[in-house]
């Protein structure tokens, strides 16, 4: 039988800390046995600039003349996939705030650039928000975007955007942005098209237990309706230089990120993967949440600039030889993966 949201809620309120991490955990293993899986990979945070701002942001700069705006172009998001992909890159994952001006084929052309240089990497790139903002740009639809941007090299979506999906608690934390609902469809449409995405939750501000689990509800509904997603992400909100500052100062603690990663494992039982972003969570954290349902820690990243901007106290890349390190010490099996979960031996 099928974990209900008010079994999860009680769960996840109501269990020994113990016994929820290893009932994921034996879940986990059920899936994947000793399995971590892990991507060497670079993020290409290609600007700053953005027309929202979101509460818990301290990445986006709204103005273009801000001294800490920037604006990368072609040629130096190719030299920075170069060098990735000279130390053995499989994804870059691609993400940036929704610059006012550039016109959605500058974003056709930064993927078929990267594209034609590049064969083999995989291009995980823009969020459902960007892609609606490509869509209102060039008056397209979501769907239409995404098929223009797979004719141009695009491999995978990343889970970004989704914060909590669940509206009056989004209303507070990101008014401006796209809805929950409309988060979904792109994913929906993505998954039609055959593109495979992720999944985020941003988690540990204002939200409640009962808003964590109805953003789970939602995921797991989709899952169903119309697959695609590989991973999960839990998100853990970091505190500095943002709006957010004032009402909620500190980050969440350990045992709720190790709840939340718990059960979140139980609950989407059709997702295959659950991630530990160590950029956020920390190294040791991450490590714990690998016993915790997690299968997945993502990746060496090489630069990171959205975490690190909230205060992130990570190192902002691990070598893939430190990555597997990590993974045997806690005494299981690093497995090389790409974007679409290829894994190479
Ligand atoms: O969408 C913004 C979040 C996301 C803060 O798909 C913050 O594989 C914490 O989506 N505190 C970007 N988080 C990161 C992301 C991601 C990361 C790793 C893997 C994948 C994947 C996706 O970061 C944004 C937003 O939800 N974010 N500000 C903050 N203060
Ligand atoms: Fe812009 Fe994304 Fe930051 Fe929101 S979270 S302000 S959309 S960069």
């Amino acid at each position: 039988m099928r974990m209900t949201t008010d079994e999860a809620l009680d769960l996840f309120l109501n269990a020994p800390l113990q016994d929820l991490c290893k009932k994921a955990n034996d879940f986990k293993e059920k899936l994947h046995g000793k399995k971590v899986f892990w991507v060497n990979n670079r993020q290409i945070n290609y600007t700053n600039v953005c027309v929202l701002h979101c509460r818990f942001c301290a990445f986006s700069k709204i103005k273009k003349d801000n001294l800490e705006a920037y604006d990368w172009d072609l040629p130096t998001i190719h030299q920075k996939a170069k060098e990735a992909i000279e130390k053995g890159a499989r994804e870059l994952h691609i993400v940036g705030g929704l610059h006012p001006d550039h016109p959605f084929e500058y974003y056709v052309e930064m993927l078929s650039s990267l594209r034609s240089k590049f064969q083999a990497v995989n291009l995980k790139a823009f969020t459902a928000v960007e892609i609606c903002h490509f869509a209102k740009k060039s008056s397209r639809t979501p769907k239409e975007i995404l098929e223009i941007l797979k004719q141009a090299g695009l491999d995978a979506l990343p889970g970004g955007g989704a914060e909590i999906l669940v509206q009056s608690v989004r209303d507070k934390i990101c008014g401006k942005k796209e809805t929950g609902e409309e988060w979904l469809s792109v994913h929906r449409a993505a998954h039609s098209l055959s593109i495979p995405t992720n999944a985020t939750m941003l988690f540990g501000h204002i939200e409640k237990p009962e808003d964590r689990i109805a953003h789970l509800e939602m995921l797991r509904n989709l899952q169903d309706e119309a697959p695609g997603f590989f991973a999960f992400i839990p998100l853990v909100y970091l505190p500095q230089k943002n709006d957010l500052n004032r009402i909620v100062p500190e980050r969440t603690s350990e045992e709720d990120i190790l709840r939340t990663v718990a059960i979140s494992r139980l609950f989407l039982d059709n997702f295959p993967h659950i991630k530990a972003y160590w950029i956020q969570m920390g190294i040791e954290t991450a490590m714990k949440a690998l016993h915790a349902g997690a299968s997945d820690l993502d990746g060496t990243i090489l630069e990171e600039k959205i975490s690190h901007a909230a205060g992130a106290s990570s190192p902002i890349g691990l070598t893939p030889s430190a990555m597997q390190e990590l993974i045997i010490k806690e005494g299981l099996s690093p497995i090389e993966r790409d974007a679409k979960y290829e894994t190479y031996p």
